[in-house]
């Protein structure tokens, strides 16, 4: 165990590994229970009893001192979790049956073969080293237990960007996939793989074209293969006709055809199709004012609604550009009343400080989930921020973010404060003062590291090649479709229907709110509208002077937090690690507001109102 912490508080409260001698959910259950009830000397009788047609739901009901929990096959295991969760955090039992709102509740993962994962700010990955599957068990039935204590339940194990030795696929990687799903089943978790559109070339054949017999027979073929090696396998997902992947606009054909031809190899052996739409014209000339990067999927997607198969899930990345800081929802989200949808968001903290800076998922969730309407989706996925790291995710905090995923997962009504201070609560175990200092400090920290880096919607001002540091003119000039326009009178897009009319992809309600300055949030404003330095915002404040102001407040707060922390006794080795990295990421504000400062101030010839040191 040493080297390799679990970081979920009552998971400390499970003395013994998770066994290999339990094969089902149940018996995992059962094992679970056990082991909390010798090692927490809770003295309480528990009972579990299975009732399969409940499926994943359970039910924790009290009588006489003794708690039963009741619950289908993959149920009684979560709400054995429950359970300990509640007990540890003294609440009261959870009530009621509980069931997930969302069936499929998924990790995706960008490993890849060689060991690398893309994006990936936690080490190497679990699972893969040098061409090859390469793992302890003991590691992978503890990520099981935390995946399941979370109440995710798919996992797909490589990147979309797919970097597999194709030839091997029916042979001996299915084999190696199959011993991974048979170390995660007892924890209710099912695998799913990233497949290449363009396999059948890899196998030969002379085309991928969807719609020629012999390319959907080598697929029904291979899901044949794969079923019967992992008979509950998820599904597939695919990246197609994105960032220069294969896809089936090659041949012609729409994304439907392409995806339909694919779900119905899956369809007979209860397979999903996962369709991802992040698809945009990534060879941009940024001298091309007619194409707004955030209008593509819609465009492309919207009307093919009611076109794919009803195992197909079309995979949306929240925003419409590509997992920035803030961006509306999706319109595609909101927008395709007659295809099965699925959220995509982000652990991994691409654009949101790379587990180094702190950003504490959960608000801009509840802000997604209310702008959306959680019943627009019928699935969720989240880009992993997992790997080998000892604490799995690099800083320890980001474990939040895993955590408090699977219950938004399993309920998109969640209170952002309440998870946060669960995590907290569970994880450091402090008196109630400092649970409420953590919690305070987590649910403020996206906002500040938005405040130094990229307030009032201005996405893209990062260093391209690894999406961290400040670069105002960093993507300006790229064929990324991902421009700012700044110049000496102003800044932003617009994106009213008098500008590129992405504004006119959102239904009335959301329209109305975004394309008027005056009502657009501030946090929106120059995602939708270009603006003079001089226009004044709602607070009287000139947009300058609050572009200036927020960095410089951005920079105070994040001083802040590193004083709260440096108060604050955490054990080894989290002590450390937060400190070194909050160190970092204080360099980083400080870098972020004085480029970004100086940079406006360039342009502008403004100064600072305040008379703050702005760099000439
Ligand atoms: C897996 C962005 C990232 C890529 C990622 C891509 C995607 O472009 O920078 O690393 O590729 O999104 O989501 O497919």
């Amino acid at each position: 165990m040493s080297g390799w912490r679990d970081c979920r508080g009552w998971q400390r409260a499970l003395t013994r590994e998770p066994s290999s001698e339990c094969k089902t959910p149940e018996e995992m259950a059962l094992f679970e229970l056990q082991n909390y009830l010798a090692a927490s000397g809770c003295g309480r009788q528990v009972g579990i009893k299975t009732d399969p047609s409940m499926d994943e739901s359970f039910q924790i009901s009290e009588s006489d001192g003794g708690v039963l929990i009741r619950g289908g096959r993959r149920g009684v295991l979560y709400g054995v979790y429950a359970l300990i969760e509640a007990l540890e955090l003294g609440e009261s039992l959870p009530k009621g049956v509980r069931t997930p709102c969302y069936p499929l509740r998924m990790i995706d993962c960008w490993d890849n073969m060689d060991g690398t994962i893309e994006r990936g700010y936690a080490g190497r990955s679990i699972w893969f080293e040098d061409d090859a599957f390469c793992y302890e068990p003991d590691r992978i039935r503890r990520l099981g237990r935390m995946l399941a204590g979370a109440g995710i339940n798919v996992l797909c194990i490589n990147n979309v960007n797919v970097h597999m030795p194709a030839q091997q696929l029916p042979g001996s990687l299915l084999a190696d996939t199959a011993a991974l799903a048979d170390l995660l089943r007892p924890f209710g978790v099912r695998l799913m793989i990233s497949i290449d559109f363009s396999l059948p070339l890899q196998f030969g054949l002379e085309s991928a074209d969807p719609l020629d017999l012999r390319v959907s027979d080598f697929w029904s073929h291979l899901a044949q293969n794969v079923w019967h090696a992992i008979p509950d396998m998820a599904g597939f997902l695919v990246k197609a006709d994105s960032e220069h992947r294969p896809g089936p606009n090659a041949y012609g054909r729409t994304h439907a055809e392409g995806a339909n031809m694919l779900a119905k190899a899956l369809k007979p052996f209860g397979g999903v199709l996962v369709w991802r739409a992040f698809v945009y014209n990534c060879m941009q000339d940024w001298r091309d004012t007619d194409t707004d990067r955030p209008c593509a999927a819609y465009d492309l997607y919207q009307p093919l609604d009611g076109m794919f198969d009803d195992n197909v899930i079309l995979q949306v990345k929240y925003g419409p550009y590509d997992f920035q800081v803030r961006e509306p929802v999706s319109p595609l989200l909101v927008g395709m009343n007659n295809t099965r949808m699925g959220m995509e968001l982000q652990l991994a903290q691409e654009y949101t400080g790379q587990q180094i800076d702190i950003f504490a998922m959960p608000p801009m969730w509840r802000r997604l989930f209310d702008e959306m309407g959680k019943e627009k989706v019928s699935a969720v996925a989240a880009v992993s921020n997992l790997g080998r790291d000892d604490n799995w995710t690099g800083h320890p905090f980001a474990m939040l973010n895993l955590y408090a995923y699977g219950r938004f997962a399993w309920d998109p009504d969640t209170d952002p404060e309440t998870v946060i201070r669960r995590w907290s609560a569970l994880t450091y175990g402090f008196e109630k003062d400092l649970t409420d200092r953590l919690t305070s400090l987590l649910m403020e920290s996206g906002r500040v590291y938005e405040l130094y880096t990229a307030p009032l919607g201005l996405n893209w001002m990062i260093n391209p090649e690894n999406h961290y540091g400040a670069n105002p003119y960093g993507y300006e000039f790229m064929v990324w479709g991902t421009y700012t326009k700044a110049d000496r009178n102003g800044v932003g897009i617009d994106r009213t229907a008098k500008g590129t009319g992405y504004v006119s992809q959102y239904p009335p309600q959301i329209r109305h709110k975004y394309e008027d300055p005056q009502t657009c949030p501030d946090e929106y404003l120059l995602f939708f509208h270009r603006l003079n330095y001089d226009f004044v915002m709602k607070d009287g404040r000139t947009l300058l002077q609050r572009i200036y102001d927020d960095h410089f407040t951005g920079y105070e707060l994040a001083e802040q937090m590193a004083e709260t922390l440096d108060k604050m006794p955490f054990p080894e080795p989290d002590a450390g690690v937060i400190k070194e990295r909050m160190e970092k990421q204080l360099e980083n504000a400080r870098q972020w507001r004085d480029v970004t400062n100086t940079f406006f101030y360039r342009f502008s010839g403004a100064a600072d109102a305040k008379g703050r040191k702005i760099y000439s």
